[in-house]
């Protein structure tokens, strides 16, 4: 009863940050300027500058001006000073083949902000960080060509401070499109878990820096969550579901490339059914 009583109580007032975006495509809030506040990092792939917009005035303050096709950027503290670090991926394309796939990493200096190339790898696509790592998860592999996309398709990892590429695993097959950092197995490492073509995998961290895909939980999920008859939504059983002890993920059947954080359900809470899926876009 609380908690229907405060949500009957909480008013929300809309805001108007930004109006000049062209082809937005992510936004994340992370404190930029270690004042305590959350600020919002915005990126536009229609746009040759990345943005930030300064709590609570919303200031708008431009991070690098001259990149272009902008697909994701993903803030980490690597010197720990308080200011985030910026992996960027740029020269972004569907295609594999015009794809450049520029990953950069951005550093702010105390008065601007520096911009270095650390790697070129096709599609790159999706960026999150783990472990102190800065993961990327491109879109496809480097030959994939529509409507099937059939190659293999990368998940790399960068540490600092030299930034080389590490590769976590090339089991993937087809367009990947979502990704999901989570401790999966609770041993107070992240994991990686992607949503693709072949299905939702778990990449295990290790504490040596090495990675296990998703063998340890039953491999290619789907025939998986058929046996277990997990459904979405009461419909089929869901396509792409994997379950491993008290926990399990689903992407809706009839949707494909859907990965599910709500989905990480934890035992005791509500029934798998009740979880909607969630295309981890940005
Ligand atoms: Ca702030
Ligand atoms: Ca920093």
């Amino acid at each position: 009863m609380f908690g229907l009583f405060a949500a009957a109580a909480l008013q929300f007032t809309p805001q108007t940050i930004a109006t000049d975006l062209k082809g937005g495509y992510q936004v994340v809030a992370v404190d930029m300027n270690k004042d305590g506040r959350p600020d919002l990092l915005a990126l536009a792939s229609g746009m040759s500058e990345l943005v930030w917009y300064e709590n609570p005035t919303w200031q708008r303050h431009v991070i690098v001006s001259d990149v272009k096709r902008m697909i994701n950027v993903w803030p980490m503290d690597v010197d720990k000073d308080g200011v985030p670090e910026l992996l960027l991926a740029h020269a972004f394309e569907n295609e594999a083949a015009r794809s450049v796939g520029i990953v950069s990493y951005l550093h702010f200096d105390g008065k601007g902000w520096t911009i270095r190339e650390i790697d070129r790898l096709t599609t790159s696509h999706r960026l999150r960080s783990a472990n102190g790592l800065f993961i990327n998860s491109p879109l496809t592999g480097a030959s994939a060509v529509a409507p099937e996309y059939r190659d293999h398709t990368l998940l790399v990892a960068y540490a600092p401070p030299d930034f080389q590429r590490r590769q976590i695993s090339v089991d993937d097959e087809g367009v990947v499109h979502g990704i999901f950092i989570h401790d999966w197995n609770r041993d107070g490492l992240d994991d990686v878990l992607t949503a693709s073509f072949k299905g939702i995998w778990v990449n295990l961290a290790h504490r040596d820096g090495t990675w296990t895909p998703a063998a340890d939980f039953g491999g290619r999920s789907g025939a998986l969550a058929e046996e277990r008859g997990e459904r979405c939504y009461g419909g089929p059983p869901a396509k792409g579901a994997i379950s491993g002890g008290d926990r399990a993920l689903a992407r809706q059947p009839g949707e494909h490339l859907s990965l599910p954080p709500q989905g990480v359900a934890e035992a005791g809470h509500r029934p798998f059914s009740d979880r909607r899926a969630y295309d981890s876009c940005g």
